[in-house]
């Protein structure tokens, strides 16, 4: 299996360019239910310890179904296939510029999810223009055991997302510990209440955001993932998300732009246009680098072939 390794904003994306499992024909989204369903075992061992670690994002390049779009991609971190992934996307991008497949210029990925636009500004920065995503439940109150009454709006922006603002901890990278515990204990607080996607879907991430800056433009956020890692960058489908949530709460005119930082410091450029069934569109803009080229080994032998569970 050839892989190309990346990271956006210190999150790593594995991006398998070929030797990845036969998902035969049809949409994307059905593609990635086959991914789930009959090659769990595969997919995490992309990821795991030894080969790799939680944190990690894979992406299956397959033929996409649109003729427009330069590749169809399918995301999955250890725990779960993913609807979308932003940092992924922009990873991907890079790879795919990295390896002599694309250009700088304007690109379309289709996903799972639909379809995303991508502009490679130059051999590291990308700008996504996510599907559209929205607020679907504002102030939702859960009891969390060991924290209290915590109140988050939910929201789509290819995954589905709690966003709690202001955090109840202090969002600092020597904090890391506490905010996973507390994302966690949160998660499962809004499984027990019956919080879920309007399309029944668990929601499997949960984002704490710090204060921001005197012009509220400038916020730094934990983001915790299905995998009970947390997002090293500050999360393209979470940032798609509050883009949806503070424009449903007026409080971000289309088009101006934001700067969300990452519990490490990285960041992201956000900005919006409206959407048409009234969410928004975002536009993200963040960079990723290449970190390798591999050849994974999938050894019968290898008593550790299938990874290291967390
Ligand atoms: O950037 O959308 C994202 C993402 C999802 C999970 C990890 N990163």
């Amino acid at each position: 299996m050839q892989v190309i390794d990346s990271h956006t904003g210190g999150e790593p994306t594995r991006t398998i360019l070929s030797g990845g499992p036969d998902l035969g024909a049809g949409p994307l989204a059905l593609r990635a239910q086959r991914l789930a369903r009959d090659h769990r075992a595969l997919w995490r061992a992309i990821l795991l310890e030894p080969r790799g670690q939680v944190a990690m994002v894979g992406a299956l390049l397959v033929p996409p179904v649109d003729p427009t779009c330069v590749t169809g991609v399918i995301f999955f971190d250890v725990a779960a296939v993913l609807g979308m992934c932003g940092h992924g996307t922009i990873g991907v991008a890079v790879t795919l510029f990295h390896a002599g497949r694309i250009g700088v210029g304007q690109h379309r990925f289709e996903t799972p999810a639909g379809v995303v636009t991508v502009d490679l500004l130059d051999a590291h920065t990308v700008t996504v223009t996510n599907i559209e995503s929205r607020r679907t439940q504002a102030d939702v109150t859960v009891d969390v055991p060991g924290i209290g009454r915590v109140t988050g709006d939910v929201a789509y922006g290819g995954n589905w997302f709690f966003l709690v603002d202001p955090s109840p901890l202090p969002v600092a990278p020597d904090n890391i510990t506490a905010l996973t515990r507390a994302t966690i204990a949160m998660r499962m607080a809004l499984a027990d209440a019956c919080v879920a996607g309007n399309d029944g879907s668990a929601i499997d991430h949960v984002i704490l955001y710090g204060p921001a800056d005197a012009a509220g433009f400038h916020s730094r956020n934990f983001v915790l993932c299905p995998d009970d890692a947390y997002d090293r960058s500050p999360c393209g489908t979470g940032s798609s998300a509050r883009l949806a949530t503070l424009a449903a709460r007026g409080l971000l005119a289309p088009g101006k732009e934001i700067v969300q930082e990452s519990v490490i410091g990285s960041t992201y450029r956000l900005s919006y246009a409206p959407g048409a069934a009234g969410g928004v569109i975002p536009r993200i803009t963040g960079q990723a680098h290449v970190m390798a080229e591999s050849r994974l080994i999938f050894d019968p032998a290898d008593p550790f072939r299938e990874g290291i569970a967390p």
